[in-house]
């Protein structure tokens, strides 16, 4: 019999893996599942202890394709944000991840998503960026740039929300753009939000292959290979390998991540600091501006306090709690508004 492969946690790569999906072939939402599995058997995550979360969408139906073991709630549309807040706070052991699409965040869950952003709460959050509602055949949805065209000749003329500028704006920790089509970055993106403590936003331009890979859409294939502008090389070195990492000094923006982890940023052309949120903020309207769209991880704040710290929870799950630290008793009660006179 041949060896199976076991990861550091001695699983092996099946209680990764998730259903047989029911996306079109080609759908850059497949490549994003593929890339999960990978990264969990790599950082050796235990399934058991993750929770994955979706609103509604051809996006939101991905997670039942990555990760059989772990724990799922495919919620309302738009509302995968405050039921990503309830677990994570109700069990903080638990590894949330939620998948969205551009329109399930961009629209109708817009409202959730500005204040999950703002809490920080510890999630990756991964946007399917198709520019279109998939589901529903393809409308333009709220990140279409100007001037794209649907296949029927529609041009959308509204301005787009970029989702990564946003996230910056409001207090996300860790943002970053990638490609379906782009193995490499996208998994060493996937592999650092997983030691992030703290929301990960991660816009993922995922193209739609049935309604919206044509000629003159800005979410094709094509599009998305000739107008990526990558950051330069990401790595990342998770705490529990020893790899040291040879490069110039200057070149290179070394990251400390919490858990010990390390990301090494390699600078292209000028000088970009991850850190620098003014500096993201240029970079991602500038880039659009010239009609490009920059990979690569934009904004890192490591240190911030995450929504568990910043609510000062209690180490042991809110969930498992017992009875008589969840209800104190009305005494307890009497001796709070004694204390209030
Ligand atoms: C309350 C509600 N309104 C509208 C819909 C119809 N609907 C289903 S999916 C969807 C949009 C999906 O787009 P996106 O989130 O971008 O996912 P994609 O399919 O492109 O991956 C819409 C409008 C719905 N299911 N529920
Ligand atoms: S309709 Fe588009 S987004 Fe939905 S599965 Fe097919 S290719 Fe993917
Ligand atoms: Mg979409």
């Amino acid at each position: 019999m041949a060896d199976v492969k076991l990861n550091r946690i001695g699983l092996e790569l099946q209680p990764y893996r998730g259903g047989k999906t029911t996306l079109c072939a080609g759908c850059g939402h497949n490549a994003i599942s593929e890339r999960l599995i990978e990264a969990f058997f790599e950082m050796g995550i235990d399934p058991r202890g993750v929770i994955k979360l979706s609103g509604i969408g051809c996006s939101s139906k991905s997670p039942a394709y990555f990760l059989g073991a772990a724990h799922g709630f495919n919620s309302v549309h738009g509302r995968m944000p405050s039921v990503g807040t309830g677990a994570t706070l109700a069990n903080r052991t638990l590894m949330a991840i939620g998948v969205s699409g551009d329109g399930d965040t961009g629209a109708i869950g817009i409202g959730q998503f500005v204040h999950l952003m703002r809490r920080n709460v510890p999630i990756v959050y991964i946007i399917e960026d198709n520019g279109c509602y998939g589901l529903t055949k393809g409308q333009f949805s709220p990140t279409a740039d100007v001037g794209s065209k649907l296949k029927n000749g529609v041009v959308n003329d509204l301005p787009p929300i970029d989702t990564c500028a946003l996230a910056i704006e409001l207090g996300a920790s860790f943002v970053a753009r990638s490609f379906s089509g782009d193995k490499k970055q996208l998994s060493a993106i996937l592999k650092a939000s997983l030691s992030h403590r703290g929301t990960s936003m991660i816009d993922v331009i995922s193209p739609c292959v049935t309604f919206n890979d044509h000629e003159g859409s800005t979410k094709s294939y094509a599009y998305a290979k000739d107008h990526d502008e990558p950051l330069g090389e990401v790595s990342f070195v998770p705490y529990f390998e020893e790899i040291a990492i040879d490069y110039e000094p200057g070149t290179t923006t070394e990251v400390q991540m919490h858990d010990g982890s390390r990301l090494y940023l390699k600078k292209v052309a000028d000088d970009y600091d991850p850190t620098d949120k003014l500096a993201a903020l240029r970079l991602l309207h500038e880039t659009a501006r010239r009609g490009e769209f920059a990979t690569g991880i934009i904004y890192i704040e490591p240190d911030k306090d995450d929504f568990t710290t910043m609510l000062n929870l209690v180490d042991e799950p809110l969930a498992t709690l017992p009875l008589e630290a969840v209800r104190p008793g009305p005494e307890v009660l009497d001796e709070i508004m004694e204390s209030l006179r």
